[in-house]
Parts: C-alpha cells; structure tokens; sequence
C-alpha cells in the first residue's frame, strides 16, 4: 500500500468518523513514512478548504506515556476545522471515540527558522491560554504503534482553547485540572508536560526544523496534557483549569 493510499484512508476514517484497521498489522512502514502519511492526510484537509494554524505536541507526560505505552514525543498538525469556541458544542458525531485532555496553548509570535532554546523561546510567542485537546483515534478501539498513531495526526482531531493571556504569564509548575459536570477527572502540575511546558515548545521547533516546516506567526502549538485522558460522552459539560491562565469550557452535544 503506498503512502498517499494509507493517508486516504486515515482521512476518510476521520472524515466519516469511522473506525479503521492498523495498517502497521499488514505493512510495514517506519516514523519517516508515519510522517508523510500525516503531511498527505492533512494536505487532503487543506484541499477541501481547511487551514493549517498549528501543531500539537504528545506523549509529553509521564502519565500519558504510561498510559500509552510507548517512549517517543511526537507532534501533529491543527486545521482551523478542529478548533472549536470556548463554551459552545462539540458535536459527538464528528468522533469515533474522544477523549480529552487539559493542556497549555502557545502563539507563536514571529516565524521560526530554527531551533530555539528555553532562552530564547518567549521571544517567539506572544500568548499562553490553557486548551482542551480532543484525541480520537481513527483506529479500532484506540490499538497503534508509535508509526500508526504518528501517520493519524497523532490522534488530534479537536481543541478549544481559554482566552489567550500575555507570554509574561507562568505556566510553569501550576496546577491544571479536567472537570466533567462537577466532577474532577483528573489533576496535576503543568510541569508534568516534559518538566516544563515551555520544554515541549522548544522541542516543536526542533521537531518543525527536522522535517522542514517554518513555524509561522500566529500559529498555535498544543504543549502535551498535564493528566492522562478522558472519554467524553453526550450530554457532558467539560472544562480545563489552569491556575493563572484561567478555563476553557466545551458542551459534548
Ligand atoms: O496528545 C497526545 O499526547 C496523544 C498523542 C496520541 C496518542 C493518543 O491517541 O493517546
Ligand atoms: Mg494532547
């Protein structure tokens, strides 16, 4: 099967929001060609008319590592069609499976021709929110290997985002929860995402220099979720706390 056949299908599966097979059971491919499935699948979104705004980073915490099983970060990429408003509806039938986890956005404030540093990397970005993101794997019963989960976008299928605060905001070592209705469905240290949030987005840009993309000026970088995710359900209200960045709210409709 080649790449652009793998990417169609890893298209249509989201498209439709219907699961698929792992392709890693029936072909071998490595992370090199786990990446250009990714670029080909969400070329495909940009050819019906979607933006690219951004890149998320993942497996980014210890717990979400543990939870998955596997020891690489990887990134992914965000449409403008994944981004939904702060307190309005998710619609659940755009998912197979979703889950979410509360995270830390960045906006880039300038391009980015190359790697920064954690001494360097706020004179890059101009605001911090705290974020939802919604994983959805478009794999049967969210079963992959690092390849399959790399080629599916890294299972990043939506987000939301707080209100965007200025880059002199801390969002090291603050605490973060998840809220479903009145219940708490998971809390911890936004140090929890790779020692320290701004460690992931010094690594985006190391990753986007790898693999030749500019990082461009008001892109959004989703740093990696403080606690381990959650499947969401209809009818649920869920929201992200961040202490200092303050919440973002979703209805699952
Ligand atoms: O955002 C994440 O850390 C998730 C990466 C993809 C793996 C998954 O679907 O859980
Ligand atoms: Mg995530």
């Amino acid at each position: 099967m080649t790449n652009d056949a793998i990417a169609q299908l890893l298209d249509a599966a989201a498209h439709t929001a219907s699961p698929t097979e792992q392709f890693s059971l029936s072909h071998a491919f490595d992370l090199k060609a786990a990446y250009d499935i990714q670029k080909l699948s969400i070329q495909k979104r940009i050819d019906r008319g979607e933006t690219l705004i951004g890149y998320k980073m993942g497996f980014t915490s210890k717990a979400k590592m543990e939870q998955m099983g596997v020891h690489d970060l990887i990134w992914g990429r965000l449409t403008d069609a994944m981004f939904y408003e702060s307190h309005k509806e998710l619609p659940l039938d755009k998912f197979i499976h979703p889950r979410a986890e509360p995270e830390i956005a960045f906006k880039v404030s300038k391009d980015i021709n190359s790697e920064l540093t954690l001494h360097n990397a706020k004179d890059y970005v101009s605001h911090v929110a705290v974020a939802i993101e919604i994983i959805d794997s478009r794999y049967q019963n969210f079963k992959f290997s690092l390849e399959d989960v790399v080629a599916d976008n890294c299972s990043s299928s939506a987000f939301s985002l707080g209100e965007w605060m200025p880059v002199t905001q801390n969002v090291e070592g603050i605490l973060m929860s998840m809220v479903f209705d009145d219940v708490i469905m998971g809390s911890g240290n936004s140090n929890a995402i790779l020692d320290n949030p701004w460690a992931s987005f010094v690594a985006s840009t190391r990753l986007a220099l790898q693999n030749d993309v500019v990082m461009r000026a008001g892109d959004i970088v989703l740093a990696g979720a403080a606690t381990s995710a959650a499947h969401i359900i209809k009818g649920q209200s869920i929201s992200a706390h961040a202490d200092g960045l303050g919440s973002v709210f979703l209805d699952v409709v």
